[in-house]
């Protein structure tokens, strides 16, 4: 699979970046904690050179605890300020109001040579779309002050948010850039719903995850479908499909299809004449992996 998306109203969000640029202290790169590289935008380098820099580990509660601790070294031995969280909770952002002044020290100590004092820090919140970063905004200023949305291309324009009297925020569209050079970037974005889903092969994203899944989260899949081996199979359970649906599996039917075919049975998605509606399946698993039903999951991990 090489999933592509660069749509035309990114171009037009990238220049206004570029602008907007030019006016902050701090650059606020937000990524999601189950793929920490793939959601970062080799861009924001040359588009945030020379500013102080923090990384958020967002959505850090649907990812593995041991990833995100090793993410955490990780990017603190690169020199940036990292922050881990859950943004839908404020009281997990107390510690970036730390964070920034720290990424900012440099910044605040020329202001005091200078003679300035209470000049509040600029920050520039950037990230690809879907990451959390209007979630982040509105959780830190403790009211909802911009739009979130569970799908790419909520906010629209860059948006300027005054949260105390030394910190402003800018809150931007999610970009992404013109090429994704490793296939396994576009599928990570795809999976955690960076990318619009409507140019997605779903049947094909949920086989990738399905594949992933059983080799890295042993069960996870059959317990939330309720597989054979695990199923809680009562006699009166309204989910259990005719058994004789659920034995006929077609010869040479490769493993992970099998798994799709029977999360199709038992979740009850069914064409017409009773065969297994694959495409609602897969994006029925979809929806389950990106709202933390099958487990925290990290996805990739930092080279040892
Ligand atoms: N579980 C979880 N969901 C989050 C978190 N941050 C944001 N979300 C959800 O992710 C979706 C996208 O958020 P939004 O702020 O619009 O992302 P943006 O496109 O980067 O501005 C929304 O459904 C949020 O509720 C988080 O830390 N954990
Ligand atoms: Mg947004």
């Amino acid at each position: 699979m090489n999933i592509q998306w660069y749509p035309g109203h990114m171009t037009k969000a990238r220049r206004a970046m570029q602008e907007d640029v030019r006016l902050v202290d701090l650059l606020i790169e937000v990524v999601d904690a189950r793929v920490p590289v793939s959601s970062r935008n080799p861009d924001i380098e040359t588009l945030g050179a020379g500013k102080a820099r923090l990384i958020l580990l967002n959505k850090a509660d649907l990812a593995d605890e041991a990833g995100n601790e090793a993410w955490e070294r990780y990017f603190t031995a690169q020199g940036y300020a990292v922050v881990r969280a859950d943004s839908r909770s404020s009281a997990q952002l107390k510690k970036v109001n730390a964070a920034v002044q720290e990424a900012c020290r440099d910044k605040i100590s020329r202001d005091r040579m200078r003679g300035i004092v209470n000049r509040p820090i600029r920050a520039m919140v950037v990230g690809i779309p879907n990451v959390g970063k209007s979630t982040f905004i509105n959780s830190f200023a403790g009211k909802a002050c911009v739009k979130t949305g569970n799908r790419p291309g909520v906010t629209k324009g860059n948006q300027w948010i005054r949260l105390n009297k030394s910190l402003e925020m800018l809150d931007t569209p999610g970009l992404l850039w013109p090429k994704f050079e490793d296939p396994a970037v576009g599928l990570h974005l795809a999976m955690i719903g960076s990318i619009n889903d409507q140019i997605l092969n779903k049947e094909e994203l949920a086989l990738e995850l399905i594949r992933f899944m059983e080799e890295n989260c042993c069960g996870a899949l059959g317990k939330r479908y309720g597989f054979p081996e695990e199923a809680d199979v009562r006699p009166d359970n309204p989910k259990e499909p005719p058994a004789e649906a659920v034995e006929a599996l077609p010869d040479g039917c490769s493993p992970d299809m099998q798994i799709l075919r029977q999360a199709a049975l038992r979740r009850g998605c069914l064409l017409k004449g009773g065969s297994p509606d694959y495409e609602k399946a897969a994006g029925l698993l979809l929806e389950d992996f990106r709202a933390g039903r099958l487990g925290r999951i990290t996805l990739e991990w930092p080279p040892r």
